[in-house]
């Protein structure tokens, strides 16, 4: 009799579980669809409960969003350049596959790495992404190697990201602190702000839009461990923008730059996987980082002079943090072992008070002036204009340079970035850098021969010290006899690349095929070709500023 009670209390219970999972269910499935009561970006559900397993954009995959809501999708696309809609759809704890080289998941870490805190800014970010970064690092970091995390708001406009996102931070079961910018100050300048508040020895910086997956924090901890002044990134995976899918990153590409300071992936030349012995798990010297995510030791982050305040907004900090890691004695890697997506978008979402190209440019300039000495001009000689932008004072970020002894930008070319698009040997650099060998009798004008020569694409050209003529990193390539000549990635192959200058019959032999550039071609279109060598005035040529050995 007894035991018949206990049974049917057992049950009760059991039912009362399973209606209330089921509420549950009910209750967020149809908040997805109702989310014209939500204020744009708001929380689907106040709390993370249950998450059905099959749900959108569980393990990573894509989410698909029905005819009839196509319309509202792009509409709502609009407010953060990315699907909004699909990122409202999927859990703010959803699953995610494990990306991991097989080699990475059974490495041992050392139990005492030094704690982290995680500094997070944003500019208007959605809820679901910014939340979702949130969850992910708590769910996926060992608690006792995480600190706290700490939300940057820089002057946001929308009202959920306020006292709303304050109340949900408060029931997480790790300390989040939300502090405000008093004005729009830009991502430096919140980072810088953040930092300072936080507590952890270490500090990890990461965007607003990411995800971290199993395993992320310890490769990184580990390595600042064995060394404080190792910068470590993780491989950044890449969160569709437009169907929010997961997507493993390559652990074989690294961070570089063009002439232009774009920020650039580029493939692990062969000399870092000799190095690495082969061994795709060992951490990757990268000559740059992308900027977002990345972890210091925070005595060394103030040791080597945290960022220069005087950038604002976005952009041009990435390469100057890069540079000056490397040429002030310090080390920048990719560590392979740890994944972290983020929503790489097309457009950005923000304003730039006082213009992208403005702002971008003058932090571009403040880089240049202060780390890449006469390198500077592959920048100011591709980028016209950018030598008029004011750029502000800059001497007390010269004199950090002088009292860190940091080598020169030559340094780095040489042994950090051989293969960087700026050669750290040149014969010229020219404003034209070929440009036809005019006659009097010449009927091609001045600027009609560059056109021919530059066949439309850029005007500046560099003659290498291995005899590319390279326009950032496109060169002059010809793959046929007597066969026009093309601007194709450079390939540091030599091979179609390599040109022999002859400053006395002022020819430009093309090596492999034993032919001289010439300005006519076969068909008579405006793009030069090879011919044979013939001494002919369309053959001969200009360089501009040439200092041949
Ligand atoms: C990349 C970096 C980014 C930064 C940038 C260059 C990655 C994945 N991202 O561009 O971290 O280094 O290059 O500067 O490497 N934000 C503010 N205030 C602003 C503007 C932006 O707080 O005025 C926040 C923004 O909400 C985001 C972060 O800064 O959380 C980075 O901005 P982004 O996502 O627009 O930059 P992204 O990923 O295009
Ligand atoms: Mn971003």
């Amino acid at each position: 009799m007894r035991k018949f009670a206990y049974c049917k209390v057992v049950l009760a219970t059991s039912l009362v579980w399973v209606m209330l999972d089921m509420f549950i269910l009910l209750y967020f499935s149809e908040c997805n669809k109702c989310d014209d009561k939500k204020d744009r970006g708001l929380p689907g559900r106040e709390t993370v409960v249950q998450r059905p397993h099959d749900g959108p954009g569980e393990m990573g995959k894509p989410v698909v969003i029905a005819k009839d809501q196509q319309e509202r999708m792009k509409e709502m696309f609009k407010i953060n350049q990315f699907n909004l809609m699909a990122s409202e759809m999927i859990a703010l704890n959803r699953s995610l596959p494990d990306v991991r080289l097989e080699g990475c998941k059974t490495k041992v870490y050392l139990d005492d790495l030094p704690r982290t805190s995680v500094v997070i800014v944003f500019h208007n970010e959605a809820w679901t992404t910014l939340l979702r970064t949130v969850h992910s690092v708590i769910d996926r970091s060992p608690r006792h190697l995480l600190e706290e995390i700490v939300l940057v708001d820089d002057a946001s406009e929308r009202d959920f990201l306020k006292r709303q996102l304050e109340q949900y931070v408060q029931k997480l079961e790790v300390p989040v602190r939300v502090i405000r910018m008093e004005q729009r100050s830009g991502l430096i300048r919140a980072r810088l702000k953040g930092a300072s508040i936080s507590t952890g020895q270490v500090i990890t910086f990461l965007d607003a839009h990411c995800e971290c997956t199993t395993g992320w924090l310890e490769p990184l901890l580990a390595r600042i461990k064995l060394d404080k002044k190792t910068v470590v990134c993780p491989i950044i995976d890449v969160i569709s923008d437009d169907t929010f899918e997961y997507m493993a990153g390559s652990d074989m590409t690294y961070g570089g730059f063009n002439w232009k300071l774009n920020f650039r992936w580029y493939p692990v030349p062969q000399r870092e996987m000799d190095r690495r012995k082969g061994d795709r798990t060992l951490p990757v010297r990268t000559p740059t980082m992308a900027g977002g995510l990345f972890s210091i030791d925070r005595d060394y982050f103030q040791e080597i002079g945290t960022y220069d305040a005087g950038m604002d907004i976005w952009g041009g900090e990435n390469l100057e943090i890069s540079f000056r890691i490397w040429q002030c004695g310090g080390t920048l890697e990719i560590v392979t072992c740890s994944h972290v997506g983020h929503v790489f978008r097309k457009a950005t979402p923000y304003t730039f008070p006082g213009g992208t190209g403005q702002i971008i440019n003058k932090n571009n300039r403040r880089l240049a002036e202060v780390w890449m000495d006469e390198f500077k001009n592959f920048f100011y000689i591709i980028s016209p204009g950018v030598t008029k932008v004011d750029y502000g004072e800059i001497s007390s970020r010269t004199s950090l340079r002088q009292r860190l002894q940091c080598k020169p930008f030559s340094w780095y070319l040489e042994n950090v970035y051989p293969d960087s698009q700026i050669p750290r040997h040149y014969y010229s650099l020219g404003e034209v850098c070929i440009s036809l060998y005019l006659s009097l009798t010449h009927t091609c004008g001045y600027s009609e021969a560059v056109k021919c020569v530059c066949h439309g694409l850029s005007p500046v050209f560099s003659y290498t010290a291995n005899k590319e003529i390279r326009t950032d990193d496109l060169c002059l390539d010809v793959s046929k006899l007597n066969g026009p000549v093309m601007m194709l990635k450079c390939h540091h192959l030599k091979g179609n690349q390599l040109w022999e200058f002859d400053p006395v019959k002022l020819s430009l032999v093309h090596v492999n095929s034993n032919q001289c550039l010439d300005k006519a071609s076969e068909d008579d279109s405006q793009v030069p070709s090879v011919r044979d060598c013939t001494g002919s005035r369309s053959q001969q040529w200009l360089l501009r500023n040439v200092t041949l050995p």
